[in-house]
């Protein structure tokens, strides 16, 4: 049920970007923290190539953090705070049952 969730919001998201047309603005690159430290994926999965998507992954009304990485795995950081003001709080890698999702590569 949970993945369900997901798949709409990031079918939602890619319309939307596709459907914009106006001039492009890009804000300030910002660093993203987990748990109040920097999120480092290279350090997590020991390959520092990422993937990041922000989406409703636990169905709680606010966007997550989600990012993919080089092995295939994605790794879950909860949105703790709001949707105007987003916390991050790490979990891991996401699950697929009791396994961590993985898709496959190369
Ligand atoms: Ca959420
Ligand atoms: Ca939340």
């Amino acid at each position: 049920m949970k993945y369900a969730c997901l798949l709409v919001f990031a079918t939602s998201a890619v319309t939307g970007h596709a459907q914009d047309s106006g001039p492009s603005q890009l804000e300030a690159p910002v660093r993203l923290e987990a748990d109040g430290k920097p999120i480092d994926i290279g350090a997590l999965s020991k390959i520092a190539h990422a993937g990041p998507w922000v989406a409703d992954v636990d169905c709680d009304g606010d966007r997550d953090l989600l990012v993919g990485d080089f092995p295939g795995y994605f790794w879950f950081f909860e949105n703790t705070g709001t949707e105007a003001s987003p916390k991050y709080a790490s979990r891991g890698k996401l699950k697929a049952g009791k396994a961590a999702a993985k898709t496959p590569v190369y």
